[in-house]
């Protein structure tokens, strides 16, 4: 029996190790596969090409292997990553073009190593705490983006906490950090901070960061502006809600856009989160219905996993505290831009109101480093965007300030989504000059 039963833990064992083997040999394989499907972006140059018909002219392109880096046209123009083995077919169509970026892989090479987030406790600043200001050097990848949040937080841990919305489609936490003032938490309206929606828009993510730990920064010094603030208001501040495409953006394709969802009608990958909130999202001309292209609206309205989080997260404190202030912020070129997206007709009542307030905003920022932001309402500053959060958080979800800002840089030229990250500090500068003056006015 004895025997028997031994007989049966060896061969478990045995059965086990052969498991961890296969195991090993599968996550070998699976970290090779993902060493070499990572995309290369060397010798990919970047036009702009300006156009009349939007459409045809996506049409002109459709043999050449491109990647979409639009962002700052209304529709009237393109700007196109072209891979280095189709340049030579790019120039056969006789395009007028501009040469935006001459070797996107250099772009992305000034970005920098990614350096690994160890300190946590050891590099507190000594007397406030906080993380160490190096944290801002360089980009940093998911998983130190959620330590690093650990550590603010633990720095504040009376007025603060963490809270995961939910989780992606991946699995990864939609993390926040949440602070309040003297009164505690969950009493007073919401500013609600969302930031990397869109994979690829690097800056967004430290850039927030960056002013979170202002906050809590000046809140724990008693700066009077962010006292007040603070204690008129609880920040519920998420760095990256889509972290599946982060990481996809890290480990495969630093320009992906989009979440990571398949669908049965297509083999393209990705919905773009962006045009996916449940409010005028169907309306025609402000997303896309082919799951190939960066706007793909999704099947239905709020069919993402990201969404459904996004959605429980927002409507619970609409319906709790109200919302004051909420902010999408992306990059690139430099835009704070106000509700609506669906329509370049529909109207926001305050409009005077809100387009002082940006006028503000705008001068603060350029009071910093000098850099211009355009702003104005979003279908005619930039283009019809519909399924946006804005205007479902504006609309359905009663902020009395709903808006995105474009982060810097201003254009392509300028690296576009690959900035360097000597960026860090100057863009969380400025937007929080930008910032500090919206409290002001509030
Ligand atoms: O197209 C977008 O989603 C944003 N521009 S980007 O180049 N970063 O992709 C604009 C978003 C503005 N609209 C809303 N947030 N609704
Ligand atoms: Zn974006």
């Amino acid at each position: 029996m004895l025997t028997a039963l031994r007989s049966i833990s060896a061969t478990r064992t045995k059965i086990k190790n052969i498991i961890i083997i296969m195991k090993s040999f599968a996550a070998l394989a699976l970290g090779l596969q993902a060493v070499a499907a990572k995309v290369s972006y060397d010798g990919y140059k970047v036009f702009h090409i300006e156009t009349s018909d939007f459409e045809a002219m996506q049409a002109k392109l459709s043999d050449i292997e491109y990647v979409s880096l639009d962002c700052e046209s209304n529709h009237k123009s393109l700007e196109v990553a072209v891979a280095p083995q189709d340049l030579e077919a790019f120039e056969a169509l006789g395009l007028d073009v501009e040469v935006s970026i001459e070797d996107m892989g250099a772009e992305i090479a000034k970005e920098g190593d990614i350096k690994p987030y160890k300190a946590r406790k050891k590099a507190r600043d000594v007397c406030t705490g906080l993380p160490d200001m190096s944290w801002f050097d360089s980009y940093h990848v998911f998983e130190d983006h959620l330590d690093f949040l650990e550590d603010l937080q633990s720095a504040f841990v009376r007025n603060s906490e963490l809270f995961d919305a939910g989780l992606s489609l991946e699995g990864r936490p939609l993390r926040g950090i949440h602070l309040w003032g003297r009164d505690g938490p969950g009493i007073k309206p919401a500013i609600i901070w969302h930031a990397t929606v869109h994979a690829r828009e690097w800056i967004t993510t430290p850039t927030v960061e960056y002013m979170a730990y202002q906050i809590i920064r000046d809140y724990r010094i008693k700066e009077p502006l962010i006292t007040e603030t603070l204690d008129n208001y609880d920040f519920y501040i998420m760095p990256v809600i889509n972290p599946d495409g982060f990481v996809h953006t890290h480990e495969n394709d630093r320009l992906w856009r989009k979440n990571r969802q398949a669908r049965e009608s297509s083999s393209c990958i990705g919905t773009d989160i962006n045009r996916n909130w449940p409010h005028q999202w169907d309306v025609p001309g402000g997303s896309s219905t082919n799951p190939c292209v960066e706007t793909y609206r999704g099947e239905s309205p709020g069919d993402t996993p990201e969404m459904a989080v996004m959605t429980n997260h927002t409507l619970s404190l609409a319906e709790s505290t109200g919302i004051k202030f909420y902010v999408d912020w992306h990059s690139y070129s430099q835009l704070i831009l106000l509700p609506y997206g669906y329509s370049c007709d529909a109207m926001v009542k305050d409009f005077d109101t809100q387009m002082e307030l940006a006028r503000g905003v705008r001068d603060a920022i350029r009071s910093v480093n000098g850099l211009d932001f355009v702003y104005g309402p979003t279908c005619e500053t930039i283009y019809q965007t519909s399924g946006g959060s804005m205007d479902y958080v504006y609309d359905v979800a009663n902020a009395e300030l709903s808006w995105a800002f474009e982060l810097r840089p201003q254009s392509p030229r300028q690296g576009g989504f690959a900035i360097p990250p000597e960026n860090i500090i100057p863009s969380g500068e400025e937007v929080w000059a930008g910032m500090r003056n919206l409290f002001a006015n509030f």
